[in-house]
């Protein structure tokens, strides 16, 4: 399969207390955000993953988990980066032997690497996939950005597909999209969804949608009809939304929400911290908000 364009969950994945993968919960989500949320793809292994926090064992747990459920029913992107460039070259060998579409690795962090350094980090991980690529742009977190000369030199290699672009700055977005016709863009802000549909975005990759979906669809579709006061108004709700639980601890409440329907969601890992029981029933008080304003089913 080729990557779909659309909305894209990226994948929520259930923690025992001790870090552990939970298998047969983390199958459930997938299926749901595949059944329920008919998303047009899944971005497996990313920040929303908590990969960042989690050991080469659960990487590649999830990785299968999440191959294996979805059995080649909708796009699947790996995001393999990590700065430990052995153990996502591992990720990027795995990746392909489970049929990934597609890779994605972050911007290598923490240390300031100079941009052949970055380079070198793109190619070496797309060749090792053999996949197309999506450099995983988070300035934000990174502290690593791209103007449109760097991409182009990125983009000098053939298996860099495009860009995962996670970044307030539209501007550079739109620069991007029409500078590259041939390479897709996924916008990754949620809260700005209509923002990098109406300039051109292929797809769009988020933590919320793996309870948002529906909404996150339709606000795709009323900007594809041209129907920009019914996209504005979808807009408004998901940020509201979004504004809520992010006040709660973003990741921790979507598990939350998600419990409700039956599914052991787990917890984060450190350092996150759980939710209070007063937080907990504030996350639930908002599910069923959103399930009462059909925002959500449960
Ligand atoms: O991957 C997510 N990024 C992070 C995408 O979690 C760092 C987004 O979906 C955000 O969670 C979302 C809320 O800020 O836009």
């Amino acid at each position: 399969m080729k990557l779909e364009s659309g909305i894209y969950a990226a994948q929520l994945v259930p923690y025992t207390s001790d870090g552990i993968v939970k298998e047969e919960s983390l199958s459930a989500m997938v299926e749901r955000n595949i059944t329920l949320g008919k998303v047009d793809g899944l971005y497996i292994g990313g920040s929303t993953g908590e990969s960042f926090l989690s050991d080469t064992n659960a990487k590649k747990k999830v990785l299968e988990i999440a191959a294996e459920t979805n059995a080649g029913r909708v796009s699947m992107i790996a995001q393999i980066g990590s700065i430990n460039v052995k153990e996502a070259e591992e990720l990027a060998h795995l990746a392909t032997a489970l049929g990934y579409d597609a890779v994605s690795a972050v911007t290598p962090y923490y240390y300031r690497f100079n941009f052949s350094e970055i380079c070198d980090y793109y190619f070496r991980l797309a060749e090792a996939a053999n996949l197309p690529m999506l450099v995983y742009y988070i300035p934000a977190f990174t502290g690593t950005s791209f103007d449109i000369e760097q991409a182009r030199r990125l983009f000098e290699h053939p298996l860099i597909a495009g860009f995962k672009y996670t970044s307030g700055d539209l501007y550079t977005m739109e620069r991007l999209i029409s500078a590259f016709p041939d390479k897709i863009v996924f916008s990754g802000y949620d809260e700005l969804l209509l923002c990098g549909k109406a300039l051109g975005a292929f797809g769009a990759i988020g933590s919320t949608y793996n309870l948002f979906a529906h909404i996150a669809k339709e606000i795709w579709k009323n900007v594809d009809l041209g129907l920009l006061a019914q996209a504005r108004a979808g807009q408004a709700k998901l940020n509201s939304a979004i504004q809520e639980l992010t006040s709660l601890g973003l990741y921790q409440a979507l598990k939350e929400i998600i419990s409700i329907s039956g599914i052991d969601t787990g917890c984060c890992l450190p350092p996150f911290s759980p939710l209070s029981q007063e937080q907990k029933e504030k996350a639930d008080a908002l599910g069923r908000k959103y399930e009462d304003m059909k925002l959500i089913r449960l």
